[in-house]
This record gives structure tokens, sequence and C-alpha cells, in this order.
């Protein structure tokens, strides 16, 4: 896959002295689990003290799940009173833009990963994308994706630091510097990121592989719990020293959702 943009563009959290920070993992269309996950989290920042706090979502908002279209815009239209939020880009966003900017040729592959869920959500029939020539799908999905939805997916950030933490989507390259790193690895990357131990000079905190719980190892947590399958959307609390997790209830069926999970293509 071809990445654009070269310049990494980065956002500065403060912290962690009297900052708070929560980072929520991959929501892939899945509407009812986001509003379970933002109750949970502002009622457990109620319990604490006052704080300075940022919400970063680490990418993934679309695809899959049945509510694409209504996850990006309860999020665009977010305004909590209590946090700052702030938005990563994940790899089902980039290939959304990308076919909207014109790369119709990733569009059989969008479809297969997730994509016939989202555009069913703007009230496209996959089928009839599939079906049309490249500048016909072009124009039915640039009709139906409202302008403002695609502003506001744009305009996601790739990284944000939070004291010792760097939130990203998928992870990072290791052995190259955090500036250093390309949109593609941020992205993207799994195993040279995954099965790597060694200290990265900061805690990254991801999402974008899926795990059957919270991922924490030295030097990354990972967060994806598969929410779209599963029903676990997972986010973790940040303050000072102290590290906590906060989860939706999940289904009764998540064991086995979980080993379906493992046999989903790695899009
Ligand atoms: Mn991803």
């Amino acid at each position: 896959m071809k990445s654009r943009g070269s310049v990494m563009r980065s956002a500065k959290l403060l912290g962690p002295q009297g900052h708070r920070a929560y980072a929520v993992g991959d929501i892939h269309g899945r509407l009812d689990l986001l509003e379970e996950i933002l109750d949970r989290i502002e009622r457990d920042n109620a319990r604490r003290k006052a704080a300075t706090v940022s919400l970063v979502f680490l990418g993934d908002l679309i695809d899959r799940g049945p509510q694409s279209a209504g996850v990006v815009d309860r999020l665009r239209t977010y305004r909590p009173d209590f946090a700052e939020p702030l938005f990563l880009m994940g790899n089902h966003e980039e290939v959304l833009l990308r076919i909207v900017a014109g790369e119709m040729e990733v569009l059989p592959d969008w479809l297969r990963f997730g994509g016939a869920e989202c555009a069913r959500s703007y009230g496209v029939d996959p089928n009839e994308l599939e079906s049309s020539d490249p500048a016909s799908a072009l124009r039915l999905l640039r009709r139906a994706i409202p302008k403002e939805h695609l502003k506001f997916l744009a305009g996601f950030a790739d990284t944000a630091s939070f004291g010792g933490y760097l939130f990203v989507h998928a992870g990072i390259r290791p052995g190259v510097s955090i500036e250093q790193q390309s949109a593609q690895d941020l992205r993207w990357i799994r195993g040279a990121f995954l099965d790597d131990d060694t200290d990265h000079g900061c805690v990254v905190v991801h999402g974008h592989t899926i795990s059957a719980d919270v991922d924490e190892r030295p030097n990354r947590v990972g967060l994806d719990t598969g929410a779209c399958w599963t029903g676990v959307l997972t986010a973790m609390g940040l303050e000072g020293s102290e590290r906590w997790f906060l989860q939706t209830a999940g289904s009764s069926q998540q064991a086995s959702a979980i080993a379906r999970v493992a046999n989903v293509p790695a899009a």
C-alpha cells in the first residue's frame, strides 16, 4: 500500500502532572458500544479528582460494524464538557479517504474488509458499487458521504504523546525515531512492531491488531479487543503512574467470537 503525505501530523497532549488521558480502541461501526464506553469513561472521570482530560480515539472508527456513518456523525459533533477529544487516523479511514480521492483500485479490498458495511451505513448498496464502472462508483460514494464527514476524517492526527506514552493506531517501526516514522507504519504495521520487545523510549498505546484481552507488555499496550465481533470495546485511563482499563460488557458469545476473529484476514 502506498502512503500519502510525508509530513506526520502529531499532537502533543498535556501531561502527565494534573492531567488525565483516556484512549479508546477500534470502534469499527459499533455505535452502541461507543455510547456505552463514552458513558463509562464519563462516569469513571467523575469519580476522580478534577483534571485536564484528553480523550484519544485510536482510529478505525469505521467499517465492519453496521453503523459507521452513525459513529462518524456522533464523534464529529462530540463536544464533551469533561474532556478534549482527539482522533488518530486508522488504516480504514485512510483507505476510505483514498477511495473518495479517486483511488478506485482499492475499492474491492475495501468492500471485502468491512467497507461493504460502511457503504451500506451511508445508504449505498455495495453490490451496486462493485458492478459500477469506477467513475460511477466514485460518484455514488461522493454523493452519499457528507463532505463534513470526510473533512472530519481527513483531519485525524497520526500520533499523540502523553508523558511517557505515545498513542498511535497500529504501532511504530522499531529502531526508527518517532519523528521519522512513516504514516504507513503508524497506520498498518503488525509483526515487526508486535514481536519487538525493545525499549522504544516510550510506551506505545495502540489498536489495530485484535487480542483476546488487553495486550499489556513492557513497551506497548494493545487496546483492540475486536469490539465489532466480541462486543468488547476497550479504553485505558492514564494519570501519573496509574493505568486502568474500562470495557463494555460484551456478549455471552465472546469466547466463540474471539475464536472466529482469529481467522479474519489481516486488513
Ligand atoms: Mn486498523
